[in-house]
């Protein structure tokens, strides 16, 4: 599927704002495989379709995560990381996108997994650090995608985890074990 093909798919999906969002991470994800040697295709694709199931209704979600046996802990957590499990059936369903590395990078762009594959570490940093968001904090993670992937990867969960705590939010424990996954690799470097 071209560029343009996805984009106007997408677009019907999402507001302006999260459209513009999209073409962010787009970008950024094109970037960061051309820096890491991923497949700036895959990263393209995967980065249009991220947020594909963002606008959902609850119930759809919710009955989506039921009826196609998704992790049933999402339903006690945060409704915000069910658009990313959501998103990757969806698309599947929908847009009739096949290549599991591209769905799975959608699945996990919310809360990683442990053992995350390259392209799903760049759609995770590209969803944090694209040109529009500005929240406290990104700056060094942008610094930190121009050195490690790995680094910016880590700071990105660190901040989330704190962010949430701050927040006084349950965090979901995906989260943690991503977080706990990349830095006991880094231990053994
Ligand atoms: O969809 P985006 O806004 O572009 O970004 P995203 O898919 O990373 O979603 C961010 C939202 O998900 C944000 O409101 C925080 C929430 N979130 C991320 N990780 C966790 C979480 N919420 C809970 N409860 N626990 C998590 O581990
Ligand atoms: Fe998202
Ligand atoms: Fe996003």
């Amino acid at each position: 599927m071209d560029r343009n093909e996805a984009l106007a798919l997408v677009k019907k999906q999402l507001t302006e704002h999260r459209y513009i969002h999209t073409i962010g991470v787009m970008e950024t994800a094109i970037t960061l495989a051309e820096r890491y040697s991923a497949d700036p295709k895959k990263a393209e694709i995967a980065a249009i379709f991220h947020d594909y199931a963002k606008f959902r209704p609850k119930d759809e979600m919710k009955q989506i995560i039921v009826n196609q046996q998704l992790d049933p802990n999402l339903l006690i957590f945060n409704q915000e990381l069910w658009h990313a499990p959501v998103g990757a059936y969806l698309v599947e369903k929908e847009v009739g996108l096949t290549d599991i590395e591209i769905l799975n990078a959608i699945r996990y762009h919310t809360s990683g997994r442990p053992n995350m594959t390259l392209l799903e570490k760049i759609i995770y940093v590209a969803d944090y650090i694209e040109p529009g968001r500005h929240f406290p904090g990104v700056e060094e993670v942008r610094e930190l995608a121009k050195i490690s992937l790995d680094d910016a990867l880590i700071k990105a969960i660190h901040n989330t985890i704190v962010f949430l705590m701050k927040k006084k939010q349950p965090i979901f424990p995906e989260t943690f074990f991503t977080f706990n996954d990349l830095v006991k690799k880094q231990e053994v470097e």
